[in-house]
C-alpha cells in the first residue's frame, strides 16, 4: 500500500497506465506491415535472447481483458500508441481497414469503462518501407508522418482525450543512429544528426496535420534525466553540459524555444553532419503545444572522457540502488526536472506520461511499490514547488516486450506467463488500486 492519498493530488490529477503498440500487441497477420522492429529483432545479436515482438502480449486479441484491468485498477487513463505498419503498412498509401477496426474496437473499449484515452502516434515501429527510403534519415519523413497523423485525426481524433506526436525522440534519434541499441541499429553520426533534427521536424508536422483535422489536446513525449556530473571538476561539469544538451536540451529547447543547444550547433563534429538550412525549419519544430509529456527514470552520471572524439563524455556508475535495468533509483531527479521545466521552458501542464521500474520475475514487488511511492511523492513536490503538473501514468501496465532486452526485463504492474497470456496483477497494481479507489 502507498502511504500517500490521491486526495493529495487535488480532484483533477490524471493517473493512466501505458503501453506501446509494438510491445504488447503482438496480432502481426491481419494485414500489418512490416516494422523496422521486425527485422532488427530477427538479427542475431541485436535483441536478447532472440526475443521479437511477434506474439507479445497478444493485446491484439486480449484487450478487453487488459482494459478490464485499467477499469479495476481505478486507473483514469490508459496511454497506448497506434501502430503505423498496422494502420498504413507500407508507411504512405494504402490503408489497412483490419488496423482501422481494431483501434476503433480499442478506444470505443475505453469510453464504455469510462477510460480516456491518451494516444501516441509514434512509439518506434516504423514501417520497413519508409527505413528503404532512408527512414529517419530522410527529410520527408516530416511529410510521412504528417500523412499518417492526418489519417488519425480523421478516422480517431474526436475520440482520443490527448494525443503525442513521439514518443521519446532521443531514442528515435540518438539511441537508434548514434549507439545503434535500438532500431535501425546505426552507429553514425550523420546518420544521428539527420535524425535528430527530422525526428523534430516531423513532431511539428504531425502537430500541424492533427490541428487541420481539428484535433484537440495535443502534446509531444519527451524522456529526460537528471544529468549530473560525477565530481565537481570542471572537466566533469563541462562533460554534464554536453550530455544534458544531447539528451535534454536538444529537444526541449528545439520543441520550446525553436532553438537548439550551442553546445551541438557549435560542436563541428556534429554540427557538419546537420541537415542544411535546418535553422529555416525551427518554426514548425516549436509549434505550439497544449501540454508535454515527460518520461523519467533515472539520472545521467557523467565524467569527462577527453580521448573521444566530438562528445568527450562518458557515463560514470553511480552509488545508488539500482533497478534490474541497472539504472538508479532517483525520485529527486524527476522532481528537479519537474521544477526545471516548469521554470525555464514552459506553463503548459506537465505529464508524466512514463516512470517504473523493470523488477525479477514474480507477482510480489515491493521494491517497486517503493519505487512508485517514492516518485509519486517526487511529483508531489515538483507541485508544491510550482511545477503544473496534471497527471502521472504508470509504466507499464504489463510486463512486456522491453526492446534490446527482450522479454526478460518486466517493468508490469501486472504479471504476464508468456506461455499462456495469462495476467496476474502483482502487488504494485494493487498498491495503485488500493490508492485510486480509496478517494474516487
Ligand atoms: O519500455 C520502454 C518504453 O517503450 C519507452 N520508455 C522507456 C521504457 C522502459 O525502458
Amino acid at each position: 500500500m502507498f502511504s500517500i492519498s490521491r486526495s493529495d493530488f487535488g480532484p483533477d490529477f490524471t493517473f493512466g497506465a501505458a503501453t506501446a503498440a509494438y510491445q504488447i500487441e503482438g496480432g502481426q497477420t491481419d494485414g500489418r506491415g512490416p516494422s523496422i522492429w521486425d527485422s532488427f529483432s530477427a538479427t542475431p545479436g541485436n535483441v536478447q535472447n532472440g526475443d521479437t515482438g511477434r506474439d507479445a502480449c497478444d493485446h491484439y486479441n486480449r484487450w478487453p481483458a487488459d482494459l478490464d484491468l485499467i477499469r479495476d485498477g481505478g486507473f483514469d487513463a490508459y496511454r497506448f500508441s497506434f501502430a503505423w505498419p498496422r494502420l498504413i503498412p507500407e508507411g504512405t498509401g494504402a490503408i489497412n481497414q483490419a488496423g482501422l477496426d481494431f483501434y476503433d474496437r480499442l478506444i470505443d473499449g475505453m469510453l464504455a469503462r469510462g477510460i480516456k484515452p491518451y494516444a501516441t502516434l509514434y512509439h518506434w515501429d516504423l514501417p520497413s518501407a519508409l527505413q528503404d527510403k532512408g527512414g529517419w534519415m530522410n527529410r520527408d519523413i516530416a511529410f510521412w508522418l504528417g500523412d499518417y497523423a492526418s489519417l488519425i485525426g480523421q478516422k480517431f481524433g474526436d475520440r482520443l482525450h490527448a494525443t503525442a506526436t513521439i514518443n521519446e525522440p532521443w531514442c528515435v534519434a540518438f539511441l537508434s543512429h548514434f549507439l545503434g541499441i535500438h532500431a535501425p541499429g546505426y552507429r553514425d553520426i550523420r546518420a544521428a544528426a539527420r535524425a535528430m533534427h527530422h525526428v523534430l521536424l516531423a513532431h511539428g508536422t504531425a502537430i500541424d496535420a492533427l490541428r487541420a483535422e481539428g484535433v484537440k489536446n495535443l502534446g509531444i513525449v519527451l524522456n529526460l534525466e537528471k544529468s549530473e556530473p560525477a565530481t565537481q571538476s570542471p572537466e566533469d561539469v563541462a562533460a554534464t553540459d554536453i550530455g544534458d544538451a544531447l539528451f535534454n536540451r536538444w529537444y526541449l529547447d528545439g520543441v520550446l524555444k525553436g532553438e537548439y543547444p550551442e553546445a551541438l550547433t557549435g560542436n563541428d563534429f556534429f554540427a557538419q553532419h546537420l541537415p542544411a538550412g535546418y535553422e529555416k525549419d525551427m518554426d514548425v519544430v516549436s509549434r505550439p503545444l497544449d501540454w508535454l509529456g515527460i518520461n523519467y527514470y533515472t539520472r545521467g552520471l557523467y565524467k569527462s572522457a577527453p580521448e573521444q572524439l566530438g562528445f568527450p563524455i562518458a557515463q560514470a556508475k553511480g552509488d545508488l540502488e539500482t533497478t534490474e535495468m541497472g539504472w538508479e533509483i532517483y525520485p529527486q531527479g524527476l522532481t528537479d526536472l519537474l521544477v526545471r521545466v516548469s521554470n525555464d521552458y514552459t506553463k503548459i501542464p506537465l505529464y508524466v506520461t512514463e516512470n517504473g521500474m523493470a523488477e525479477v520475475e514474480g507477482d510480489s514487488d515491493p521494491r517497486r511499490v517503493d519505487y512508485y511511492e517514492a516518485h509519486l511523492k517526487a511529483v508531489l513536490n515538483a507541485r508544491a514547488a510550482g511545477a503544473d503538473v496534471r497527471g502521472y501514468f504508470a509504466w507499464s501496465l504489463l510486463d512486456n516486450y522491453e526492446w534490446a532486452e527482450g522479454y526478460n526485463k518486466r517493468f508490469g504492474l501486472v504479471h504476464v506467463d508468456y506461455a499462456t497470456q495469462a495476467r496476474t496483477p502483482k502487488a504494485s497494481f494493487r498498491a495503485f488500486q488500493g490508492l485510486l479507489h480509496n478517494t474516487k
